[in-house]
């Protein structure tokens, strides 16, 4: 039996089955909404009978969202911000219209009075984005702002410090205490429990100071490779006065990401529950405080895309007019940069119109395709980094890590591994700032080498 992608036989062969002596045979690793064509024919003693009429199926669309990357530039290189579409993720919402409200974790860079930032497909994705929006919102220094799910701008002042000792190497509330790589792993039903304690003069200064919610700065380590959760899906729960019947869920994605969860009453020892593996950056209580800010949509200059050229006029408003992003394209946007009054800092919101869709089911679940040694996450790291690699076929795996002599540092893993996803954190508390590199190497029952790479890191102190 014959199964291919084209009507035409002639090429393109994805499967093609001798010797079955069923009625049925099961074809896998197919791609979704795409037609695929087969035909049968049979042997026996007297020869080989003729092929039958063709026959087609088509499976169906996608069930997972498309999610384009922003990159704020920084003066040198682009820089990664954040996954920006959250509701993309939610593959209820694929092929729907939707708009998404993101704030930009760094301020972009002014290069020739603009601000510069990149879009980026990655992966089986594909992205038809009608606008690209950025709001600049003036503030004052004391505090921050977050938008809501609601497309509400909040504004938000941060009087607390997590408690601990501070000093100790490892101390989770040292850890927590700033974005910077330095994690806590937590697992699916793990509970922890956080303290903060109030910073007083800036907390004499509230005069209510009931509202809030927590900032929450991490991203899942297990699961899907590739994939953010679907908005739908929480990573962990925030429990109200350590009952979690009132709990707030949160979600976040495969890269760092930043959220405000907002909470009924201020706790000062919240404790967090975890639906998933997740490595957790980050954890502050903020106050809210009334909004005082002024914010203003900014003039789009220019949106040059890598392979359509020219595409500001596809960009600049919501009016169904789209700009399709595939992988490996990425579209640069300039916005006007007005002047900001010296005592107010700039946050910036990112709005993105559009629709999503993910091109094939390769990476979702299930056995991958090929072997593959990921890129460490986060890198540069201090002092703890994941290494995710993937089997396609069971086998002798041995990763390890060396110095720049060539010398070994650690063995990650050194052992026989069925086909599937795999993750290893290295802590390099121990080692010095400088360069390393991971390597991996795959063997099969008889010592035959099925795979080899090797990995740059960078260890920063
Ligand atoms: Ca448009
Ligand atoms: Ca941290």
């Amino acid at each position: 039996m014959s199964t291919q992608g084209g009507s035409n036989f002639a090429n393109g062969i994805i499967r093609d089955i001798s010797n079955i002596t069923a009625t049925s045979s099961p074809v896998t690793g197919l791609s979704y909404g795409t037609t695929y064509y087969w035909r049968v024919n049979a042997t026996n003693l007297n020869g080989t009978g003729a092929w039958s009429s063709i026959r087609s199926w088509t499976t169906q669309s996608s069930q997972g969202g498309g999610c384009p990357y922003v990159f704020g530039w920084n003066g040198e290189e682009f820089i990664a911000d954040n996954n920006i579409l959250p509701q993309s993720e939610y593959r209820g919402n694929e092929h729907k219209s939707v708009t998404d409200y993101y704030k930009l974790m760094a301020t972009p860079k002014i290069e020739e009075g603009h601000y510069i930032l990149k879009i980026k497909e990655f992966e089986e994705e594909l992205s038809q984005l009608d606008q690209i929006e950025l709001i600049a919102v003036d503030h004052s220094q004391t505090s921050d702002v977050a938008v809501l799910p609601t497309s509400e701008i909040i504004q938000y002042t941060m009087p607390f410090t997590i408690t601990g000792d501070l000093s100790q190497e490892n101390a989770s509330a040292k850890r927590l205490s700033e974005i910077d790589g330095a994690t806590i792993s937590a697992v699916p039903g793990q509970s922890l429990s956080l303290s903060f304690q109030p910073v007083y003069e800036e907390y004499a200064r509230l005069p209510e100071h009931t509202e809030g919610g927590m900032l929450l700065g991490g991203w899942v380590t297990g699961g899907v490779k590739g994939y953010g959760l679907p908005k739908a899906q929480s990573v962990g729960a925030i429990a109200d006065r350590e009952r979690f019947d009132g709990s707030t869920s949160f979600t976040f994605r495969e890269r760092l990401t930043l959220v405000y969860v907002p909470l009924q009453t201020i706790d000062q020892t919240p404790v967090l529950k975890f639906d998933n593996r997740v490595a957790l950056d980050y954890a502050n209580l903020v106050v809210r405080i009334p909004s005082a800010y002024t914010s203003r949509s900014l003039r789009l200059i220019t949106a040059r895309h890598t392979h359509n050229g020219e595409v500001v006029s596809k960009l600049k408003s919501a009016d169904g007019y789209f700009t399709s992003l595939r992988p490996g394209e990425s579209i640069e946007l300039s916005y006007e940069a007005p002047p900001l009054d010296a005592d107010k800092i700039r946050s910036f919101i990112l709005v993105s119109h559009g629709r999503y869709e993910h091109l094939k089911a390769s990476a979702m679940t299930g056995t991958p395709q090929t072997f593959q040694l990921d890129q460490n996450y986060p890198n540069p790291f201090n002092p703890q980094t994941t290494v995710s690699y993937q089997l396609a076929a069971s086998g002798h795996v041995t990763v390890a890590v060396y110095d720049i002599l060539g010398q070994e540092v650690i063995t990650l893993a050194e052992e026989n591994q069925e086909a599937g996803y795999y993750e290893k954190t290295w802590d390099a508390a121990s080692s010095s700032s400088g360069i390393y590199y991971v390597r991996m190497s795959v063997t099969d029952q008889l010592g035959k080498q099925l795979y080899q790479a090797t990995r740059k890191i960078v260890l920063m102190k």
